[in-house]
């Protein structure tokens, strides 16, 4: 079996690293303006601010811990490709839980945090530590050019080429833990529809685009995962 999965926020919740759209209305973007700190032209207004947003992302992040829906998809990852099959993971979330939980070819389609990237030079370095203007890029030598790497709104997510190619040819596409209100990350289960994929969301409630899938499965990511997980590899789904 092939299997394409999209996640978003929604997976990492249990793990403690804040979703952006909560109908509390305390996500990340209720209490953080988008366009205030994840665009170009915030950077470039104010990167002090726009650097202290996501350190304090980063350091969230470096205290976090995969949960049993990252363990789920890893495992497999594995199971699949055993069988001659294939697991494509994809991610709008910057953070590497994924890595962290065993998953070996991950896709993050809107950047990851643990890293930085150079506005001069392009260099992409791993990166731990709080970020700031006084940084150095090991790949230049340039003083504050790095920025975080991750793709703000208005920015051409990565990969997006492969990503649309890697849906030639699947037979299931899921979208695990997403509201679908961002695109084009949020269009692909469209592209999927249109070439006869059959399609499921696990969620905790209905997405902005849940009228799209054949299927769905509300609930909490770490409980849905690992049952939805067991039915594939029971061949029951
Ligand atoms: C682009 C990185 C051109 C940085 C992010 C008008 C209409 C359509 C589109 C647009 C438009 N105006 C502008 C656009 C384009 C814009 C966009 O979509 N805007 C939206 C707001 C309308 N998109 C862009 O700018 C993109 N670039 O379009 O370039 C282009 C176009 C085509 C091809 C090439 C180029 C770039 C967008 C990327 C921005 N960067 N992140 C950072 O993280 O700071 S987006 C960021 O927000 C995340 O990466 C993610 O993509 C998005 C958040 O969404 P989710 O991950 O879904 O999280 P959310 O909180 O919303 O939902 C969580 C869900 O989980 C909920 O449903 C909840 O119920 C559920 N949940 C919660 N807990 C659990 C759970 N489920 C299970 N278990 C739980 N425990």
């Amino acid at each position: 079996m092939r299997i394409f999965v999209i996640t978003g926020a929604g997976i990492s919740a249990e793990s403690g690293l804040g979703t952006f759209r909560k109908n509390d209305g305390t996500g990340i973007w209720a209490r953080f303006d988008p366009m205030k700190l994840a665009t170009p032209e915030a950077f470039a207004r104010d990167p002090a601010e726009v650097h202290a947003f996501y350190n304090a992302r980063r350091r969230n992040l470096i205290a976090a811990e995969p949960n049993m829906a990252h363990f789920a998809l890893a495992q497999l990852e594995t199971i699949l490709a055993g069988r001659g099959g294939q697991l494509t993971l994809v991610t709008q979330n910057i953070d590497d839980l994924h890595e962290r939980a065993g998953s070996q070819r991950v896709s993050h389609m809107h950047g990851e945090l643990l890293k930085a990237r150079c506005t001069a030079c392009e260099g992409v370095i791993s990166w731990r530590e709080d970020l700031g203007l006084h940084d150095r890029c090991s790949a230049c030598g340039r003083q504050g050019t790095l920025r975080p790497h991750v793709v703000w709104f208005g920015e051409m997510p990565l990969q997006i080429d492969a990503i649309c190619a890697a849906l030639n040819d699947v037979d299931l596409f899921v979208a695990i833990g997403t509201s679908g209100s961002v695109y084009p990350a949020a269009g692909l289960v469209s592209e999927a529809r249109a070439q006869g994929i059959r399609t499921c969301e696990i969620n905790l409630e209905p997405s902005d685009n849940a009228d799209r899938f054949d299927e769905s499965r509300y609930g909490l990511a770490s409980k849905e995962v690992p049952a939805w997980a067991d039915e594939v590899l029971r061949g029951e789904t």
